[in-house]
């Protein structure tokens, strides 16, 4: 098992439910979870603040439930083959397959002058994958293409130099793989795109949790239905209840005829579910030289499974 996230911005609950849940959930001694830096640098981003965000990222993610004794936690960065691997696949990728991607033409329209590596992204995503022979990758919806992707390369490369690659899988929530902003409904809830009362964060106060619950939009005709087409609002929440309750969101409407009373039940669940995550990440975030060390033993663990994958890939390919 593998997957990424980007220590960009603050992690939300759509990172949460779409894709740490699953970590935490899933977690064994054959997984893999990087903190992909290399990916943030294709966003506007100061060093001192992506070296910071790096360190908080590993802290939430150990906060959310995440063991180094029991799976892998590392930095994409401390492990070059990650890069050099990159390298191998971009000449495997072609340059229309990539430029088809949504997410590199969301991103670069509205950029001018958009940097390279926002283009050959998904590459470096395939190669994280791929480095580990992984089979299951747990993500969010948003990842869909991107895995797609990760697929068709792996199968050419294979079909090109011999079997090299594990070809890969996605594995989203049953509830929570595509969690909405909460002012815009029928726009995923994103850390760079939401606005503050759009988007919960993982270590937000209970009082802005609750005042952004409370202020989400919703409609007018005060029926309680799970309903993405006419009721995108609501069904959000009635989402982000069922994949913290365990529910299906249609049992969760059935108990409540009130918008009002959904609300303060979401926010106290939400509050409740989170509060912890933001205490033990309190006691982690006062340690730095703990957290460096889990880190770089989590890159030397990774890197001794990566190392043997690239050379074979590379000597696949004809490299001296
Ligand atoms: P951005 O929106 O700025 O691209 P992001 O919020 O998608 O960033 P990432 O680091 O790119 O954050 O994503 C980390 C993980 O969280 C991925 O598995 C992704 O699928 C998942 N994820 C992100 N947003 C959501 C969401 N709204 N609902 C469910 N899962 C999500
Ligand atoms: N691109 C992913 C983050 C990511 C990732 C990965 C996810 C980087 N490398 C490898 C799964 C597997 C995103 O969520 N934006």
């Amino acid at each position: 098992m593998f997957s990424g996230i980007q220590p960009s911005g603050s992690m939300h609950l759509g990172n949460y439910l779409g894709a740490i849940k699953q970590w935490v959930q899933t977690q064994s001694p054959e997984a893999y979870y990087c903190i992909a830096d290399l990916h943030a640098l294709t966003l506007q981003i100061e060093p001192a603040a992506l070296r910071e965000q790096t360190t908080d990222y590993v802290t939430s993610l150990l906060a959310a439930g995440l063991d180094p004794e029991i799976c892998t936690l590392f930095v994409q960065s401390q492990v070059p083959y990650h890069a050099q691997m990159s390298w191998l696949l971009e000449c495997v990728a072609t340059f229309g397959e990539l430029s088809r991607m949504t997410q590199f033409k969301e991103k670069a329209s509205r950029q001018h002058g958009y940097r390279v590596g926002l283009l050959t992204y998904p590459v470096l995503m395939a190669s994280d994958i791929l480095l580990y022979e992984t089979e299951q990758v747990p993500v969010g919806e948003d990842q869909r293409q991107h895995l797609e992707m990760t697929r068709l390369v792996a199968e050419r490369f294979n079909n090109r130099f011999g079997p090299t690659f594990t070809v890969p899988v996605g594995v989203h929530p049953p509830a929570g793989a595509r969690v909405m902003d909460l002012q815009e409904p029928t726009r995923k809830m994103s850390k760079s795109l939401s606005t503050p009362l759009g988007s919960i964060n993982i270590l937000d106060e209970p009082s802005a949790i609750e005042k952004k619950i409370k202020k989400a939009v919703t409609d007018t005709d005060n029926e309680v239905r799970f309903d993405w087409e006419q009721k995108p609002g609501l069904s959000n929440l009635l989402e982000i209840y069922a994949s913290f309750s365990g529910e299906k969101p249609d049992e969760v409407a059935s108990r409540y005829s009130r918008y009002g009373d959904l609300k303060n039940d979401l926010a106290s669940l939400v509050i409740e579910s989170l509060a912890p995550i933001a205490a033990r990440y309190r006691e982690l975030r006062s340690d730095p030289s703990t957290l460096d060390a889990i880190a770089e033993q989590g890159a030397a663990k990774a890197s001794a499974v990566a190392g043997p994958v690239y050379r074979r890939a590379a000597e696949a390919m004809g490299l001296f």
